[in-house]
């Protein structure tokens, strides 16, 4: 084949078009639908477009999570190894004390994280935990980080506590699409969760909201959740995007496991419909592998759970994701820091 046969066959194969920037929302559930059915290959190229006009550095965010409230929790969420109903073998703890948070938080801040998320197997946090978290996330702010936390539902009043004491970002999912919600969870509706989010944005604090894919939901499900976050007004600054972890004892262990490329979808449709959040490739990095990950970042992720534990299930350490990331040519500046002081330790 000559030079000029094969420009034609490149040409014939895919004709080189950039991809128009989109116009915002509102998002119709067949938009969505119409684009996670895509060619993979014009997604990917359309995602990372958009992802490199909003984000020009490329950088990855690294936010670390604690438990700071394990396991008891009245909720049924199938997924959650936390509730009270399943048997999983998580032992319930109370709220960690002050210093414990901050020497963690001071660990991960020296690991290179930049955001702090703490986690409470709340329903709803009661008057006096707000107090306590206030405290908390008031030492962590101290630190220098971003502080995250996600308690559950929470009234108006406490997110202007939790706003006053420093808190930058709230994290509360929506999970899945409104009509598969209540095959999910019936302790709470998906109702309860947008009012918890409208009192988190009056209070002034930035959302974080994503959801969760590999629960057993119909393609439908996955753009009708895409559908709800990119069309809350504004959308979410965070969106984590999880592939559940099949954790043994809850409803949703047997659950079969999701298409990794069904994945890297769901990030790239999050990317192109929320142009300016960061889409977090959240919990299920474990089971994942480096190339699909580095797809995920290549449809516009750019933010991960950084440390070796997410709540109460594992994460990649911090060692391979410095070796992932540096593979990748990602955070070099980061990642060259933290290679160094591990040397000179
Ligand atoms: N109790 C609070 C709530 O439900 O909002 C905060 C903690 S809860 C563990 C935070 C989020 O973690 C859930 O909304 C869900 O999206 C995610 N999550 C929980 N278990 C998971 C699992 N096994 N796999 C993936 N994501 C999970
Ligand atoms: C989110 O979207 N994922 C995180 C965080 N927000 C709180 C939690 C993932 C939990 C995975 C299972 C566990 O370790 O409990
Ligand atoms: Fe409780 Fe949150 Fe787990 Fe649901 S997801 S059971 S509310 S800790």
């Amino acid at each position: 084949m000559g030079a000029n046969d094969l420009q034609q066959a490149i040409t014939l194969h895919r004709p080189a078009k950039a991809a128009a920037p989109r116009a915002e929302g509102p998002w119709s559930v067949e938009a969505i639908q119409a684009l996670l059915d895509k060619p993979l290959m014009d997604l990917l190229f359309e995602a990372q477009t958009v992802h490199r006009q909003h984000f020009p550095e490329g950088d990855i965010e690294l936010a670390t999570l604690l438990s700071v409230k394990t396991g008891g929790c009245p909720e049924n969420c199938g997924y959650c190894p936390q509730s009270a109903e399943f048997d999983t073998g998580v032992k319930a703890q109370k709220l960690m004390e002050v210093d414990e948070v901050v020497r963690a938080a001071q660990a991960a801040k020296d690991a290179g994280a930049t955001r702090f998320c703490m986690g409470a197997a709340w329903r709803a946090p009661k008057d006096r935990d707000v107090e306590k978290v206030a405290v908390l996330v008031e030492a962590v702010k101290g630190l220098g980080m971003q502080t995250c936390a996600t308690l559950g539902m929470l009234e108006p009043h406490h997110a202007h506590q939790l706003k006053a004491a420093g808190l930058d970002y709230y994290n509360h999912n929506l999970d899945t699409a409104p009509e598969y919600y209540t095959d999910v969870v019936d302790t709470r509706t998906y109702q309860d969760r947008l009012d918890t989010l409208a009192n988190v944005r009056s209070a002034g604090i930035s959302v974080c909201c994503g959801g969760i894919v590999g629960m057993g939901e119909q393609p439908v499900h996955r753009a009708g959740l895409i559908a709800q976050l990119a069309n809350l007004n504004p959308y979410p600054e965070s969106v984590p995007i999880n592939s559940l972890v099949r954790v043994p004892g809850t409803p949703l262990a047997d659950t079969d496991p999701v298409d990794p490329f069904d994945f890297v979808r769901m990030i790239a449709v999050a990317r192109i419909t929320m142009p300016t959040a960061r889409v977090r490739l959240s919990a299920g990095r474990q089971q994942m592998g480096d190339a699909v990950q580095a797809l995920c970042f290549m449809a516009g992720a750019n933010s991960i759970f950084y440390g070796d534990k997410l709540l109460v299930t594992g994460n990649p350490d911090v060692e391979a994701d410095t070796v992932l990331l540096r593979k990748l040519g990602l955070n070099a500046r980061q990642v060259q820091e933290q290679a160094t002081e591990s040397c000179a330790a």
